[in-house]
């Protein structure tokens, strides 16, 4: 604890230090051009960005800036110049859709001596029309009938921007969370930081990922090709050269394919940067590993270091095997601890050798890791800690849309930082090996314990959360997940949809008020057992396939399809979709991953499933949980009216549309009107009306009829993609 309040009188002196590798980038402006068509949210994300930022941003928009009218290209060059002299960024809001539009932006980091990056809103085009075509009161006045066309005729020129425009970082954004995503990055910006160089979330031409899932989903509303004036990005700029990845440890390379076994990939903790002694930080390893092997169930640890002639992998591998450590459970392994997958290892989860500040750059293995996993290992990373002290670590678990999570297959960084004997490095213990070595087998047992409580929790998820892209291990799970749903059976008392609280009396008044439902509803027993589950899902591991900080995910037990998911928040007092606001945007868009994420591993399965993500306006049962549910409604838990209307009238509420609302209006709209559950029968594709349940069940079995082009737009549904889609 000595070193801990040693560490806090320093952090003066270390705030006013830079962060490593922004040292010389002090106060170093941007000018960030937004690019992307009307309606694409450009202004949205100027606003936000200025209001959370402690940098000092200056918006540059050309439909304002003369005196809050329409000016010119000439006019916002001229505020951007004067306000980038004034120390200030610059938010070029403005289409910038070409090359063209944007050089004169791009030119002025010469003289201005700052970075450029672009932000691509690259939403698709029937949103930013929809958009448009509804605001009021826009700057510009391009708004109401004749934005569409305008919006159309822009996009037709779009040219995407590339890094050798002149560009350090380009962020591509494709759907609302990427947006978000990027809004986050750059509101957290103080005047001081920097961002790693490169493109970011870019849609990859890249064959494997295009096997994968990223080719493999697709909505029904986006284009089914790439259009003939649209320019694929170049790839992204890579920090860290692929090396041959050749296992020098002791366990046979066959077995480092196999997946699904819980393994965690870590460097040498500060023998690099840290300039730790490898003789004594060698033996710290061997001694903590020896410790922590048998506590890891059937999971493995690998030491991982880029070179070949790695001193401290041949110490380490010498020394385990004068222990007699199991080399199946601990071994050496030679490559890019950030493509291992690549080289034949899956690793579910990583060990990054952090700064104190829990900072993407700096070199070594930070900058790898922060580099390879994108902007949401940053924003994740932010959401657990500010900061860590010497010899501790923490476990960050990945979102599933990080590069990292969909490639490589992996779940959780976990950060640690180690002792720095390096005196041009904050807080140096200079010779102190004394404290110097207390603090490295702190940092790797604390390492140790955390991912020993990540095996435990995945313990018996089998490998749900370890990648989307494997399909063997998907299908494992399909047959696990069967066997689990039968062991559920009796926990939640029959149907759902049977006990759906409609709005009459009391609870209607508090819907209507909008006044936060749950405090004026009474759950019943009954109502409890999603709750439950949510709040203590490691009790629950019978029937849970999913836990993450978030969210909880299980079968529906009387599934209304082949495939019903239920996607639990975790939140204490979110309990319907009456209780959500804006503060919790980003749980919901945490679960629409998530169920994004199963609906896909279920259509990669069998491509003749089309999934809906959404939730009942008025649910009966307590925790707010999103339904991913198959489009068949074939299940013989379907019987009657209230079922199917519950999931084929407006009172289910599309997910990706409430994510909207809320962001738009702040409140989600509740159609919870009971007279919608007991609307007559009709077909979800046709439209049909039928008499019964199982009139109507004989007839979608073979109705093959396009769906409702509602239900086409806004990635409402999800299905495969068209056999001759070309990508
Ligand atoms: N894959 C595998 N191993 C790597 C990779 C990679 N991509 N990159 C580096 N290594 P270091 P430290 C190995 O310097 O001494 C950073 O600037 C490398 O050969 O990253 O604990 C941070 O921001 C070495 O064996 O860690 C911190 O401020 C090991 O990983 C500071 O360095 C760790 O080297 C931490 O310094």
């Amino acid at each position: 604890m000595e070193f801990e309040d040693e560490m806090m009188k320093s952090k003066g002196k270390v705030e006013e230090e830079k962060e490593e590798g922004n040292n010389n980038k002090k106060r170093k402006g941007i000018i960030l051009i937004l690019v992307g068509a009307p309606g694409s949210g450009k202004s949205t994300f100027c606003e936000h960005v200025i209001r959370v930022s402690t940098r000092p941003w200056v918006r540059v928009c050309q439909d304002s800036i003369g005196n809050g009218k329409a000016g010119t290209k000439a006019q916002c060059l001229a505020l951007s110049a004067t306000s980038l002299k004034d120390g200030k960024s610059v938010l070029i809001d403005r289409c910038n859709l070409n090359k063209e539009q944007r050089a004169d932006f791009i030119k002025l980091k010469d003289s201005h001596q700052v970075d450029v990056h672009a932000v691509v809103l690259d939403l698709p085009a029937k949103l930013c029309i929809s958009r448009s075509v509804k605001r009021t009161g826009h700057e510009g006045n391009l708004q109401g009938g004749k934005a569409a066309a305008v919006v159309n005729r822009m996009l037709q020129k779009k040219e995407l921007p590339k890094l050798n425009e002149g560009f350090t970082r380009i962020t591509f954004c494709q759907n609302e969370i990427d947006v978000q995503a990027a809004m986050d990055t750059y509101g957290a910006l103080s005047s001081s930081d920097s961002l790693p160089s490169g493109c970011f979330g870019e849609k990859t031409t890249d064959t494997k990922v295009q096997l994968g899932i990223m080719k493999f989903l697709k909505r029904v509303d986006a284009p089914s090709k790439v259009s003939s004036d649209k320019t694929i990005p170049g790839p992204s700029i890579e920090t860290i050269d692929v090396k041959p990845s050749v296992n020098e440890g002791q366990e046979p390379s066959e077995t480092h394919s196999l997946d699904g076994i819980p393994t965690l990939a870590f460097p040498s903790i500060s023998t690099a940067d840290f300039q730790f002694d490898i003789e004594r930080a060698s033996d710290i390893i061997v001694e903590t590993v020896e410790e922590f092997v048998n506590k890891i169930g059937n999971g493995r640890l690998v030491l991982v270091d880029l070179s070949r002639g790695s001193k401290i992998l041949s110490l380490v591998k010498g020394k385990a095997a004068i222990k007699n450590i199991d080399p199946k459970k601990f071994f050496t392994f030679v490559g890019d601890i950030t493509k291992l997958r690549s080289g034949g290892l899956h690793c579910n989860v990583i060990a990054n050798a952090a700064n104190w500040r829990l900072k993407p750059g700096g070199g070594g293995v930070n900058a790898a890791i922060f580099d390879a996993a994108g902007p949401d290992l940053d924003i994740a990373t932010k959401k657990r800690a500010g900061s860590l002290a010497p010899g501790k670590a923490i476990a960050v678990p990945l979102p599933s849309t990080s590069k990292l999570f969909s490639k490589e297959g992996v779940t959780h960084v976990i950060h640690v930082l180690g002792p720095n004997m390096n005196s041009k490095r904050p807080n140096c213990l200079k010779d102190d090996y004394n404290m110097g070595c207390k603090v490295l087998r702190e940092a790797y047992s604390s390492l140790f314990e955390n991912f020993v409580s990540i095996v435990r929790t995945q313990g018996k998820l089998s490998d749900h959360d370890i990648s989307n892209c494997d399909q063997k291990l998907r299908k494992e799970d399909s047959a696990n997940v069967a066997e689990k749903n039968g062991k559920f059976k009796g926990y939640i008392e029959e149907n759902e949809s049977k006990r759906l609280c409609l709005t009459n009396g009391k609870e209607k008044a508090s819907n209507n008020a909008n006044t936060g439902g749950s405090m004026n509803k009474d759950w019943g027993s009954w109502a409890q057992a999603l709750y439950n589950i949510a709040m203590i899902p490691e009790k629950h591991r019978n029937v849970v396939i999913e836990i993450s900080d978030d969210v909880v995910v299980l079968n529906d037990v009387y599934p209304k399809a082949q495939k019903h998911l239920l996607v639990l928040a975790r939140a204490e007092g979110l309990d319907r979709l009456a209780d959500v606001g804006q503060e919790h945007l980003s749980t919901l868009r945490t679960m629409h991953a998530v169920g994004l994420k199963w609906a896909e591993t279920f259509i990669k399965e069998n491509e003749s499933l089309v999934f809906r993500l959404g939730y009942h306006s008025a649910p009966s049962m307590r925790q707010l949980h999103l339904h991913v549910i198959s489009q068949d409604f074939d299940s013989k838990h379907l019987k009657n009216k209230k079922h199917w209307n519950s999931f084929n009238s407006p009172f289910f509420r599309d997910s990706e549309d409430v994510i909207q609302e809320i962001s738009e209006q702040g409140k989600p709209t509740l159609n919870d009107d009971e007279k919608l559950l007991s609307m007559e029968l009709r077909c979800n594709r046709c439209r049909s009306a039928h008499p019964n349940i199982p009139r109507l069940k004989s007839h979608i079995a073979i109705c093959k009829s396009p769906f409702p082009t509602h239900l086409l737009q806004n990635g409402r549904l999800l299905h495969a993609p068209m056999k001759d889609d070309a990508c």
